[in-house]
């Protein structure tokens, strides 16, 4: 059902401040920043190899992104799988039983089609599907 890791979310107070470390510190290859409005936040792509690190920025208050670096501070704040039919990964997940925080898949960043499983169904760690955009 997975196919590979498509990206590690770091939650962040703030892209600019954060940016220059990944970038220019560790060399990374910065793709650009984009706003995902549905999802109330600002989002860095940056690649290292075939790896993706997404920074997360809170874009209000009541971003999930602003809870969680409330509640821990700065730090990881997700795991995105790549899955080719997110569907079918879906309809499995909930026929297993796992509880989805989304059971119809949103818009995420570059045009992928996203859905996350509550952290309480992974324990503790908010997952993400994640299926390409064309
Ligand atoms: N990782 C692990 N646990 C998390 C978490 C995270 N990122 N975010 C919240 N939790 C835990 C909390 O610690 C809390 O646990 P306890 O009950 O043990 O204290 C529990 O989940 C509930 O957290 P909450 O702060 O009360 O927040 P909500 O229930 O309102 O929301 C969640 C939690 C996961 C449903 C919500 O954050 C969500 O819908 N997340 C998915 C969307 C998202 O994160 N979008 C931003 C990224 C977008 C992108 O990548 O494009």
């Amino acid at each position: 059902m997975l196919t590979k890791i498509n990206h590690i979310g770091i939650a962040v107070q703030s892209l600019d401040a954060t940016i220059p470390f990944y970038r220019d510190n560790l060399g990374m290859a910065f793709a650009g920043i984009e706003e995902v409005t549905e999802q109330k936040v600002r989002v860095a792509m940056l690649s290292v190899g075939e790896s993706k690190i997404e920074l997360l920025e809170p874009t209000s208050a009541e971003s999930p992104v602003a809870k969680f670096i409330e509640k821990n501070g700065a730090g990881i704040h997700h795991i995105a799988y790549e899955v080719a039919d997110i569907e079918a990964a879906i309809a499995k997940l909930l026929a297993d039983g796992t509880r989805m925080v989304d059971e119809v898949p949103r818009n995420g960043a570059h045009g992928t089609r996203i859905a996350f499983i509550h952290p309480k169904s992974s324990n503790g760690v908010l997952t993400e599907l994640c299926q390409a955009g064309h």
